[in-house]
C-alpha cells in the first residue's frame, strides 16, 4: 500500500521528536524541540534541534542544515514538534527565518502555552502567506509529553513533581526502623542518577534528611557499589531542596558541607525558628519561606517559589510523609515506582505515600498512563497522573 500525506507527515513529526530529545538535560528552562525540512519533491534537505538554552531555536538549526548542505528551503515545508516562537528572547524569532527563507509550509505538533507565544507565531505566519497545520494524533501527543515540566510551568508557575520510590514487593519504602538502604538495585539507582542529572530540582523532607543525610547530588557515572560512598558532583547541578518547616538540617549535614557543588534550598514555614533560619543562611542554603493557612497552601506556595525561580522539573525522591502530602495536595504529576524482589512483612513500615489519601478504593486516583519496564531485578513503572 502506498504511504499517505498523513503517513509521511507522521514519519517527519516522529523524527522531529526524536531529534527533539537530543537536547534533554541542557535546555531547561526552554523546551526540547526538533525540526525537519523536506524539499516541493518530498526529499529530507535539513534536520536541527534546540541543543542548549541560549544557543540556536531548532528552526533556525534546521535552516542552518539545509544550507550547509547546499539545498535551498525556498518552498519548503517545515515540520516542528512545537509552534514556533515569534518573540525575541535569547533569540531573535523563528518566525522571519522562516519568512526569509521563503518556508511554503510549516506543520508542528503542539502548541507553546506560554504567555509570550500561544498562537502568536503561527499567526504571523499565516499573515506572511505560509500554510500552517496544527497536527493531531499521536504524534501530537508524543509532543505535548516531551515538555510536561514547560507546559506545567507555562500554564500554573510551578514546577512539574514527579514522584520516585524504591518499594520493596509487599510495598514497604523502608523497615519500621527506616533503614531503606538499598531496596532497588544498583543499577535502578544509577537510572536514578541519570534522571537527576536532567532535572531542575531534587527535593526531599526533613525527615529524609535526617535519617539518611543524603547528598542528592547527579552522579550518573557512579560506581556501582553497595556502600553508599560519595563520589564527586557532575556537571550539571539541579537545586537541592528540603522542605523544613522548623529548619532543622543541620549545619553539618552532607548537604549544606557540598552546596558548592550545587545549591541548597530550605522550604521553612514562617513558624521556623529565625535564629536557625539566619543559621542556615549563614551555611549558604537559600531559605525560602511558604506562608499559608493550611499545608496544601503552604506546599503550592513553596511550588510557586520554585517555579518563579525557573524550576521546572521537580524530582521528588521522599520521605512518604512529604510525598503524602504532595498527593494530598494534588501535586505529583507522575511517578517513577522501583519494584524490587525483597520482601519485609513488617507491620508498620511505611508505603511510598503516607498521607491522608482515599478511604475507599472507589475514591482512589487513577493514573492516566501506567508503563512498566524491568530494570535488572528490579521493576520500573511509571505513572502519569496527570497531563499539562
Ligand atoms: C527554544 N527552542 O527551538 C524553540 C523555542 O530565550 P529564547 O529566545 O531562546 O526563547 C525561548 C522560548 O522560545 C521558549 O520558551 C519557547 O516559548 C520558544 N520556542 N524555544 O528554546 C526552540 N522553538
Ligand atoms: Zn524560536
Amino acid at each position: 500500500m502506498a504511504a499517505t500525506g498523513t503517513d509521511i507527515e507522521s514519519a517527519h513529526l516522529r523524527r522531529a521528536l526524536a531529534l527533539a530529545e537530543e537536547g534533554r538535560g541542557r535546555v531547561s528552562p526552554n523546551p526540547l524541540v526538533g525540526a525537519v525540512l523536506t524539499s516541493p519533491g518530498g526529499e529530507v534537505i535539513g534536520e536541527g534541534f534546540h541543543a542548549r538554552v541560549g544557543e540556536l531555536h531548532a528552526e533556525r538549526a534546521a535552516l542552518a542544515d539545509c544550507r550547509e548542505r547546499g539545498a535551498d528551503p525556498a518552498g519548503a515545508t517545515m515540520y516542528l514538534t512545537l509552534e514556533p516562537c515569534a518573540h525575541t528572547g535569547r533569540q531573535p524569532p523563528c518566525t522571519d527565518a522562516i519568512l526569509e527563507a521563503g518556508i511554503a509550509r510549516v506543520i508542528y505538533a503542539s502548541e507553546d502555552p506560554t504567555e509570550k507565544a500561544s498562537g502568536r507565531g503561527p499567526g504571523v505566519l499565516r499573515d506572511g502567506g505560509v500554510e500552517v497545520a496544527l497536527a493531531t494524533g499521536a504524534e501530537a501527543a508524543a509532543a505535548r509529553l516531551l515538555n510536561q515540566p514547560f507546559r506545567k510551568h507555562a500554564r500554573t508557575g510551578r514546577p512539574l513533581v514527579t514522584y520516585k520510590a524504591a518499594m520493596t514487593l509487599d510495598g514497604r519504602v523502608a523497615a519500621p526502623g527506616g533503614d531503606s538502604r538499598w531496596i532497588s538495585s544498583a543499577r535502578s539507582r544509577q537510572l536514578v542518577h541519570r534522571r537527576r542529572s536532567q532535572c531542575d530540582a531534587i527535593a526531599v523532607g526533613i525527615g529524609t534528611a535526617l535519617a539518611d543525610d543524603p547528598l542528592l547530588t547527579a552522579r550518573p557515572g557512579e560506581a556501582t557499589d553497595a556502600t553508599g560512598s560519595e563520589p564527586a558532583a557532575s556537571e550539571r547541578s539541579p537545586v537541592r531542596v528540603v522542605f523544613d518547616s522548623m529548619a532543622r538540617l543541620p549545619l553539618d549535614s552532607a548537604l549544606l558541607a557540598s552546596v558548592d557543588d550545587g545549591p541548597v534550598m530550605v522550604i521553612s514555614s514562617p513558624e521556623a525558628p529565625t535564629r536557625a533560619r539566619d543559621a542556615l543562611t549563614a551555611a549558604r542554603a537559600e531559605v525560602v519561606i511558604a506562608p499559608g493557612p493550611d499545608p496544601p497552601a503552604r506546599l503550592a506556595a513553596a511550588l510557586g517559589e520554585l517555579g518563579s525561580r525557573g524550576l521546572q522539573d521537580l524530582l521528588l525522591e521522599g520521605g512518604p510523609t512529604l510525598a503524602g502530602s504532595f498527593f494530598d495536595a494534588d501535586e505529583i504529576d507522575s511517578m517513577m515506582l522501583f519494584v524490587a524482589p525483597v520482601l519485609l512483612g513488617a507491620a508498620g513500615a511505611p508505603s511510598p505515600l503516607e498521607g491522608r489519601g482515599a478511604s475507599r478504593i472507589a475514591d482512589g486516583t487513577r493514573p492516566l498512563a501506567v508503563e512498566h519496564e524491568p530494570i535488572g531485578e528490579d521493576l520500573l513503572i511509571k505513572a502519569r497522573l496527570r497531563e499539562w
